[in-house]
């Protein structure tokens, strides 16, 4: 189906084909035809330790001569769910499920079923996967192909969907005010990455969560890509605001299918079998996948394992910063931790309509010329790049080599 089996693998936005990946090791991709990258994509945040890390590989091994799923309770769900809630205490029950889609999704259905609400709040440009509810004025892959809804869609699901600037409390007041005590919830990546990496302004945070305690609703942290990336928890943990419910993906599955939504106890007691709020699936929790995520929380909990990654990268940041300034590129580089988007834009990204005024055509030709010298970014504007503990001094000093040459060559050609 296009040759890919979602939408932003595509390279639509970027032009090219995209290589079809034969292999990966650290922070290394090869293609079919030999070809190395260094990849900064990363599985889209999943790979925090680079590609077949051998303890990682060790464990799915281990795990697959005694079976890859018995659809049956296992310790290791057991091990892993302790794993999370100690990492992230808001987190106080929590359900495994196969993909960050499914985890948001069982999260807004229980969050209307908590408060008896059917309308949901999100940003325009944040991303929370394909369920209905959230394909409007959505980022990731929705952003980069220019689709402000989709197709399918009734009209009056969409209807219970209210989009807010990010950043913008006064028209998330303005959203309560005019839908008294009709809003089920708020979701919000608390820090967006989906319309690239935007900053929460501060006090945004704490804001919706004083607003949601004030009007009956919750706040649904979406950390399927900020869980374990900024630290070793949420990024509600650097942020100091607690939300009612999170949910995780990518890194806590080490790249298999692994996501997750928990939060406050009295709420998830709602979820079935527990509660009457429905929701199932075959492979939620399998040992395969949990082995993969208890070994992966193990190595994040290493001593200064973010103190390291996030220095590298906060250095790896700064060289970028001074090479947009030497070649006067009209560019801006917003990042935290190991998450970084550069945005060819002239003026700061606070906000999906700021981060839409991006020049995407000299994305597309600076992602290129990346491309050609071996470095593999995120093929759309609207993505972060995401550095891993696998990536080298040697891997940073060859990327931003390329990102000179790559700058040179867009500033002899200023269009
Ligand atoms: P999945 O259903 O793709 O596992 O997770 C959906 C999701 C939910 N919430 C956040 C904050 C997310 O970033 C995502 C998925 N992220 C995109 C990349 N930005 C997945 C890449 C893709 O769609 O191929």
């Amino acid at each position: 189906m296009g040759g890919v089996n979602s939408p932003v693998r595509a390279f639509k936005s970027v032009g090219g084909d995209p290589p079809i990946i034969e292999r990966g090791l650290g922070a290394h991709l090869w293609d079919v035809d030999g070809r190395e990258y260094i990849d900064f994509i990363g599985s889209w945040g999943a790979l925090i330790l680079g590609h077949a890390h051998p303890a990682i590989v060790a464990a799915i091994q281990d795990q697959a001569a005694l079976g890859a799923s018995y659809g049956i309770t296992t310790e290791l769900e057991v091990e892993l769910a302790e794993r999370v809630k100690r990492a992230i205490p808001s987190v106080e029950k929590l359900r495994f499920v196969s993909s960050g889609t499914e985890a948001t999704m069982s999260a807004i259905r229980l969050a209307r079923a908590f408060t008896k609400r059917d309308l949901i709040l999100k940003f325009e440009g944040g991303y929370h996967g394909h369920a209905d509810s959230f394909l409007s004025e959505a980022g990731s892959g929705l952003a980069t192909l220019g689709i402000a809804s989709s197709p399918g869609v009734p009209e009056a699901l969409a209807a219970l969907t209210l989009n807010a600037p990010y950043n913008d409390l006064a028209s998330v007041e303005k959203l309560f005010a005019s839908n008294k005590r009709e809003i089920a919830a708020v979701i919000v990546e608390p820090v967006p990455a989906n319309m690239g990496v935007v900053l929460p302004a501060p006090g945004f945070l704490n804001g919706l969560r004083e607003i949601t305690n004030r009007t009956g609703s919750l706040l649904i942290f979406d950390e399927v890509i900020t869980g374990f990336r900024l630290c070793y928890g949420g990024a509600q943990t650097l942020q100091g605001v607690t939300p009612d419910l999170t949910t995780l993906g990518k890194i806590i599955g080490g790249g298999l299918p692994v996501a997750a939504y928990g939060g406050r106890a009295e709420i998830m007691a709602q979820v079935a079998p527990l509660g009457s709020v429905y929701q199932a699936g075959t492979l939620s929790g399998n040992p395969l996948a949990m082995r993969a995520g208890i070994e992966v929380l193990k190595l994040l909990e290493t001593a200064n394992f973010y103190s390291k990654l996030n220095a590298r990268a906060e250095r790896f940041v700064a060289q970028l910063h001074r090479a947009v300034r030497e070649f006067s590129i009209p560019a801006q580089v917003n990042s935290t931790g190991s998450l970084a988007t550069l945005f060819f834009v002239p003026q700061t990204v606070g906000n999906y309509a700021d981060a839409k005024k991006s020049d995407t055509r000299r994305y597309a030709a600076f992602f290129r010329a990346m491309f050609e010298r071996g470095i593999l970014l995120a093929p759309s504007q609207f993505e972060a790049l995401f550095l891993s503990a696998a990536h080298t001094e040697t891997d940073l000093e060859r990327t931003l080599g390329a990102v000179r040459e790559s700058f040179g060559l867009l500033a002899a050609d200023p269009e």
